[in-house]
């Protein structure tokens, strides 16, 4: 009877060590201790025995199944290891091989808009900043001295977050200007900020998209004037649309955040239906700019008997759908591959003002 014990213990975890795959030890488990496997049939025969018996060859029998469940564990295991390691040869890459030639990526017209003008702004001493999409009423409205009652302010206007557990209201910030209210009062005068970046409008037609993008720019110093504010946007209207007499006018206008405030206008020509910018009589609004209010210096941390500066603000998409003849807003968010392929620019060389842009 031992014997006999001893040589199916000794069959069964042969058979183990020899399983060469998953499959084949799964299948040497169910012919051992499955519903009709040997050592299981082997125990259905110990009903027979006197008691005794029974309880020697239960044990002996009881030994084996405890020796064949561990081997069959461990060479689980080891199989489920050798598993991993091939698959890992097999999904090895090379990285040094060669880019497909055939797979050319492009760089959308707002990211090569927003590179050309940050290559002019950085010429004139700007740095970048950036701050969250996600805002509060107090840096988007109240601190831009925006009324109460501003119309911008409405629920139809803008996005509004469900209120959090504080109760508090967020919001998709309706234009870049609260970072730079963050930025006024995290770093003191002098300052010199562009900042490009999403903005939202509950607001979708033909020309309206609720999400588009925005640059605005900030200059605080002791004695920055509206000379510096008109100087500047002069050079960068020149510079961005590489035209270097191009008219440009300044008109009076209103926002809440800056006074006084004026309207820029390049100088075009909508002769024959067209639309060509440069000399030509007519005029093109392009961007919106102002003295920063002292009410918004108040705000922000910062002395206005001190300090005095300018601000401007542009639409992304509207300058580079002029700069390159795009006529529809829509399809710069459509993912059309035709039409990335059409506006798209080659990313070798980065935007400089050296390099002509
Ligand atoms: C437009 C006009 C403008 C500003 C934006 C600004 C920001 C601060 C303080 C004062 Cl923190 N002003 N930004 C000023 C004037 C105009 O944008 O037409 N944008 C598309």
């Amino acid at each position: 009877m031992m014997n006999d014990v001893d040589t199916l213990r000794a069959e069964l975890l042969a058979e183990v060590d020899g399983a060469g795959t998953l499959d084949a030890l799964e299948q040497v488990r169910i012919a051992a201790l499955g519903k009709k496997g040997r050592l299981t049939e082997r125990m259905k025969t110990l009903g027979a025995l006197d008691p005794d018996a029974r309880r020697a060859a239960g044990q002996a029998l009881n030994t084996v199944k405890d020796a064949v469940t561990m081997a069959l564990e461990t060479r689980k295991t080891a199989l489920e290891g050798t598993a991993l390691d091939a698959r890992l040869m097999q999904e090895t890459v090379d990285v040094s091989l060669p880019t497909r030639p055939e797979a050319k990526g492009l760089i959308h017209p707002i990211t090569q808009t927003i590179d050309e003008l940050t290559a002019i702004f950085a010429e004139m001493g700007f740095t970048v900043a950036e701050g969250p999409d996600i805002e509060t009423d107090y840096y988007n409205f109240e601190a831009l001295n925006f009324p109460p009652d501003h119309p911008a302010r409405q629920d139809h206007d803008t996005f509004y977050l469900t209120p959090d557990a504080n109760g508090e209201r967020k919001l998709l910030r309706t234009h870049t200007s609260p970072v730079q209210i963050r930025h006024m009062q995290q770093t003191p005068p002098p300052i010199r900020i562009i900042v490009p970046g999403r903005t939202y409008r509950s607001d979708h037609d033909a020309t309206h998209s609720p999400m588009f993008h925005q640059v605005e720019g900030l200059v605080i110093d002791k004695t920055t004037h509206m000379g510096h504010l008109k100087g500047c946007l002069i050079d960068f209207c020149r510079a961005f649309f590489g035209i270097d007499d191009l008219p440009v006018r300044f008109r009076p206008s209103y926002f809440p955040f800056t006074e006084p405030s004026a309207e820029v206008d390049i100088g075009c020509s909508r002769a024959g239906g067209g639309l060509t910018i440069g000399a030509g009589g007519d005029w093109l609004e392009i961007l919106g700019s102002g003295m920063v209010h002292p009410n918004v210096l108040r705000y922000a941390g910062i002395d206005p008997d001190e300090y005095q500066g300018f601000a401007f603000g542009m639409g992304i998409e509207r300058i580079a759908m002029l700069k390159y003849g795009i006529p529809d807003l829509r399809p710069f968010y459509d993912s059309d591959l035709r039409w990335l392929k059409h506006y798209g620019f080659v990313p070798i060389a980065q935007p400089s003002v050296a390099g002509g842009l």
